[in-house]
């Protein structure tokens, strides 16, 4: 019985696979118990059953009322219990999600590197992911704009490896001993606590303007990837830069990415903000939902490797965080995919109790001089240990696979009870004796250190806008209005003159007419000089447009079908057969959440269709595409409800692909009213600016539709 309630918690796949593939999820299974146990009952921690758990043990008179008793141990256990069920929520990142997955090779990296996770083809390691948003409390919203975290736990057979990334690939500062200055800054002020979860304050752009290191990645919090549709739809980074070591011990610097199957796709601004009223919780159930469906998201993961030899060979410092490695000059080697593939059983033990830190490497990777990841290495163990205690990794989801042995002892909440009579090394038993590097011992890189001690930063440290005109540059034209609005929407809500004005003055380091057009609109200066010609180069890979997926998709991707009575059953039928054969995910949306009857379907003996939703209780914010079939009653409804014209208009001011057939058609292009659109007056199916329409329905037809509703966004 008690290993039924054990393992009930596995997937049965992934029980048989046994071993080294259902390494971390047997483990976990032996400390998992399922509260749907029939068996279960409900007891106090100490393990005594309880009768009575709503009720406080009183002295009572007749009409059953009293005083309580102090004595009551299961109320006061219950009591004390739920007073002290919060911990610290962390510092950064406070609001996040995770879940399962497996990491596998497809090329091993062996000329490069020794670490087996990076080596060996027929592993399979498991891994857990969180992702985050960075300045937001534990309850914010998931879709403001902010950078996202992209924390990877793999847990390998030489020990648990933590690539503690980002959805960005630099940061604001070169030090981390600025640290608290940024996160001081783009927190809530400290006088009021306001905003939450928003840089756009005059802290934040203060600290900007104070800071021309921050000019790189401040352009690209301004842009489109820090609105992301999903987290399965973006890049993640390792940021800093680490080391590679071979067999042979050469060592490699080498940068860490993740690039998404589905391509890296963002919101409008407009989308975001009204999500973040609307469903704060948009990307947590989005990826939820994912995995839940079996449609498990998938990363390429690859590696950018610089010989040691060739550190010096470029006009920046490859040491330096706000600085990418341009793919022309290094191209990325991908090498494996990490796959996400099972929701977690409980969010407070397993997502909001895993921990990482960047100093957690395994043998064959280790770090550079670079002198954020220096100060992360500190940070990290440091911040567990108050958040956690000290013995945080023996919490179940912090647990490596493979054996821990060591001297470490005692301290809170310890759970490992190690056996024998010494705690020390060495002594007189030669017990667990440190391992040789023939064994698998990590081994330090020799590497031969001069210098002085100073408080300073390498020449090519300090050149600061370089890469930022490299990254507008690179953008496409949308992509840079983006840029524009988003910078406008944040000086706007700086109410201090000094603030934004001096942005405005920043912003010519980087590009006039950028600059112009923000002073423009947020009251600035306007600019008529360049502090600095724009140099005019590109680089690939930092428009996102670079990364649509190889073939277009419409899998995952969430479409309202909008219905009333009297809809037409052959286009809502046909259309929501092709889209879930495509593997999108159709919801039906009616007037009411009760039976919608099609044309011709007697009310009194038909069925109906029962809609997921109804038009007051969603938005169309929180769907990817809106179909709406035709049918002459449901239209004439659909027209007199505001809440559907309006559903059209946003889903199209969005750019989602919008589809219509019959009478819908002339709906759709009243409730637009633009007149540049083409619309449909035949069988032929006609797509305009994102909006698919045919007026006569045929079968053949739908799979058109879902054909160009695929890349609609995109292509606009
Ligand atoms: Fe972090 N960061 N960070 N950071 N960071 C934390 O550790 C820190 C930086 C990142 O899902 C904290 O466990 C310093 C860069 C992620 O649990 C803390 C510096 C990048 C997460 C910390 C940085 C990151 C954190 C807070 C400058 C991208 C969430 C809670 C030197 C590569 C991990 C915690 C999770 C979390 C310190 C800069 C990513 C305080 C000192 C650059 C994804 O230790």
């Amino acid at each position: 019985m008690a290993s039924q309630i054990l393992s009930s918690g596995l997937d049965k796949a992934q029980q048989a696979m046994g071993g080294e593939k259902g390494a971390k999820l047997n483990q976990l299974a032996s400390v998992t118990k399922d509260v749907h146990d029939k068996n279960a009952r409900i007891t106090s921690d100490y393990g005594v059953k309880q009768s009575n758990t709503d009720d406080w043990l009183k002295v009572v008179n007749e009409d059953k009322t009293g005083p309580m008793l102090l004595e009551d141990p299961f109320a006061r256990e219950k009591i004390h219990r739920f007073d002290h069920e919060r911990i610290p929520e962390r510092v950064v990142h406070a609001r996040g999600t995770g879940a399962f997955g497996k990491f596998t090779l497809f090329e091993s990296a062996a000329d490069v590197t020794s670490a087996g996770v990076l080596t060996d083809t027929s592993r399979e390691t498991p891994v857990f992911l969180r992702f985050s948003t960075v300045l937001g409390s534990r309850g914010s919203a998931d879709t403001v704009r902010d950078v996202r975290g992209f924390a990877v736990k793999f847990y390998t057979q030489e020990g648990n490896w933590d690539i503690v990334g980002n959805n960005i690939p630099v940061f604001f500062i070169q030090d981390a001993i600025k640290f608290p200055d940024v996160i001081h800054a783009g927190k809530p002020e400290p006088h009021n606590e306001v905003p939450q979860a928003q840089t756009a304050h005059n802290n934040f752009w203060d600290f900007q303007f104070m800071h021309p290191e921050a000019t790189h990645m401040f352009l690209w919090t301004q842009s489109d990837r820090a609105i992301p549709r999903s987290y399965r739809m973006m890049q993640g980074f390792g940021v800093n830069t680490f080391t590679l070591t071979n067999s042979k011990g050469e060592r490699h610097f080498v940068k860490f990415i993740f690039t998404p199957e589905l391509g890296v796709h963002s919101f409008v601004w407009d989308e975001a903000l009204k999500l973040a009223g609307q469903d704060p919780d948009f990307h947590r159930k989005d990826l939820w939902e994912a995995i839940e469906n079996g449609a498990y998201p998938k990363w390429k993961f690859g590696i950018q490797v610089i010989p040691e030899a060739n550190e010096q060979d470029f006009d920046f410092d490859i040491l330096d965080a706000t600085k990418v490695w341009p793919e022309e000059l290094v191209p990325i080697r991908y090498i494996g995919q990490l796959e996400l593939n099972r929701n977690v059983d409980e969010f407070f033990t397993q997502t909001e109790q895993v921990a990482f830190c960047t100093s957690h490497v395994v043998p064959g990777i280790g770090f550079s001089d670079d002198p954020l990841l220096q100060g992360r290495n500190f940070s990290y163990f440091d911040t567990q240990l108050s958040r956690l205690g000290v013995n945080w990794q023996e919490l179940p989801i912090n647990k490596p696979v493979c054996p821990v042995m060591n001297h470490n002892r005692d301290g809170a909440m310890r759970h490992t009870i190690t056996k024998g009579t010494v705690n020390y090394w060495p002594n007189r038993f030669e017990s667990c004796p440190p391992a040789a590097p023939q064994e698998g011992a990590y081994v330090d890189y020799p590497e031969k250190i001069a210098g002085i001690k100073a408080r300073m930063r390498s020449k090519k440290f300090k050149e600061h806008f370089n890469q930022a005109q490299l990254f507008y540059n690179s953008l496409s034209p949308p992509e840079k209005a983006h840029v524009v609005g988003a910078l406008s929407f944040e000086l706007d809500h700086c109410e201090d003159p000094v603030v934004y004005k001096r942005m405005c003055e920043r912003l010519t380091e980087i590009d006039l007419e950028l600059a112009q057009q923000v002073a423009e609109m947020v009251g600035g200066d306007v600019p008529q000089n360049a502090s600095r010609p724009n140099h005019g180069k590109k680089a690939k890979g930092l428009s996102q447009m670079d990364y649509m997926p190889e073939k277009p998709t419409i899998a995952t991707r969430r479409v309202a079908i909008i219905i009333a009575d009297g809809y037409n059953p052959l286009a809502y039928n046909g259309v929501k057969a092709a889209l879930s054969a495509a593997g999108a995910l159709p919801f039906t949306i009616g007037p009411r959440r009760n039976p919608i009857f099609a044309a011709g379907e007697d009310k009194g003996s038909g069925k109906g269709v029962t809609p997921d939703h109804h038009l007051e209780g969603m938005r169309s914010t929180m769907f990817d595409s809106v179909f709406i079939p035709g049918g002459a009653k449901s239209i004439e409804t659909l027209r007199k409800n505001g809440r559907a014209l309006h559903w059209v208009r946003e889903a199209f001011g969005h750019l989602k692909a919008i589809g219509a057939t019959g009478e819908a058609v002339s709906f759709v292009r009243d409730a637009c009213q633009l007149p540049g659109i083409a619309f449909s007056n035949s069988g032929e199916v006609v797509s305009s600016y994102g909006v698919v329409t045919a007026e006569h329905v045929h079968p053949e037809s739908f799979k058109e539709v879902i054909q160009m509703a695929k890349g609609a966004k995109d292509f606009i």
